[in-house]
């Protein structure tokens, strides 16, 4: 495969309600979308990096330059060589530390046009065993309950199997004593995206009357030992998601007893071959993983639902239909089935931009050739 171009595109999709995280309020999902021009097929992706480094370090502006600098010279450097392949591609920027955001934009860019050449689809290439997989939804943070109450009531309705709640000190224990009480034996868990501190181990323990099915990421990324001794102390399972930026932090996590549970993110762990290897690590160690979601556009979905379909992820993930997120999505629509979206089977990721609805929410497109 001969690489002729790439191109950054920014785009900015309003979201159909306001999302609040411990560490923020979204209200449009700003990305950019990396698309490969090849001799043989053009592929896409989309990097999950957020406008603010607020989820991790990494940044959106921060992501483009580390592609233009290092990332996209690099594939330009295997393609002269004539060796460019998606799995060359992690092997020869593995010196450049970190920014595994911007690596996994490219290298699932360049997965895309090469799977397209051969007509082989993502799941196909990942080992996918299932076509439709159980879905999740990710509750934000409310103002009051009687609000959160009437969200979960309508994704219920919707047809998820498994709702997340996000929490912060503050908007934990009430909200989910109200949704447990309201719903009765749905299946609940709750994502605190590092808000806690070692200091808060008591008042968590307050969650283990609610027969949660995790708690996610309590603690900062890098207290992987807290963790470890959080889970000691409470009954409720815990989850990492920032933490684990590798299958090497995986098995290091799981071993130290930091977590039960791992949820899976290609973004943040650089991209798609690497998830595979931390499902693997989970599998072969008895631990459970499931994929989450970044707000992602149709880009991202298609192939996060493909990661899904392998026979590890036991539990449902953040992979919710499209009117979760958008009213109009730059890919064709993602919808729930019974509780079920479907994996896509084309070509490649197996979808594509719109171009009239792409041209719609481009906010600047730059065009890196040689
Ligand atoms: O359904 O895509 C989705 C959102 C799921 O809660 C969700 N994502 O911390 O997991 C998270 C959170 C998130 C959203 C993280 C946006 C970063 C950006």
């Amino acid at each position: 495969m001969k690489l002729e171009a790439v191109e950054l595109r920014r785009v900015a999709l309003p979201l159909v309600s306001p999302f609040r995280t411990s560490f923020g309020v979204e209200t449009d999902h700003d990305c950019f979308l990396v698309h490969v021009v090849t001799d043989g097929a053009e592929g896409w992706s989309e990097c999950v990096a957020m406008e603010r480094p607020a989820y991790s370090s990494e940044y959106a502006d921060g992501a483009c330059d580390v592609l233009r600098r290092w990332l996209v010279p690099a594939a330009r450097g295997l393609s002269d060589a004539g060796t460019l392949a998606a799995e060359a591609f992690g092997p020869a920027v593995e010196w450049v530390k970190g920014h595994r955001m911007a690596k996994a934009a490219l290298e699932t860019a360049l997965l895309d046009a090469q799977l397209r050449i051969e007509g082989r689809s993502i799941a196909d290439r990942l080992g996918a065993v299932k076509d439709r997989v159980p879905t999740g939804v990710s509750v934000g943070i409310m103002d009051a309950v009687p609000a959160l109450l009437d969200a979960v009531a309508g994704y219920l309705d919707a047809g998820y199997l498994r709702i997340k709640l996000k929490i912060e000190p503050g908007w934990d224990v009430e909200p989910v004593r109200a949704v447990r009480e309201r719903f009765g034996d749905i299946l609940l868990q709750v994502d605190a995206n590092t808000a806690y501190t070692r200091h808060d181990t008591e008042h968590l323990a307050q969650l283990d009357a609610y027969d949660l099915l995790l708690i996610e990421q309590p603690l900062e990324e890098e207290d992987v030992p807290g963790h470890a001794l959080l889970a000691q102390r409470i009954s409720t399972p815990v989850c990492l998601d920032e933490s684990i930026v590798s299958a090497q932090a995986a098995r290091d996590a799981i071993l130290s007893g930091a977590c039960e549970i791992v949820n899976i993110k290609p973004g943040r762990v650089g991209g798609y071959l690497e998830s595979v290897r931390i499902h693997d690590v989970c599998r072969d160690l008895g631990k459970a993983v499931w994929c989450g979601g970044m707000l992602e556009t149709g880009i991202g979905r298609a192939p996060n639902l493909a990661l899904a379909a392998l026979p590890g992820f036991t539990l449902p993930g953040d992979t919710s239909a499209t009117a979760r997120y958008y009213h109009r999505d730059i890919t064709r629509e993602f919808v729930i089935e019974d509780g079920h979206v479907a994996v896509p089977t084309g070509p490649g990721i197996g979808v594509e931009p719109d171009p009239d609805v792409l041209a719609a929410v481009t906010v600047s497109s730059e065009w890196l050739r040689d």
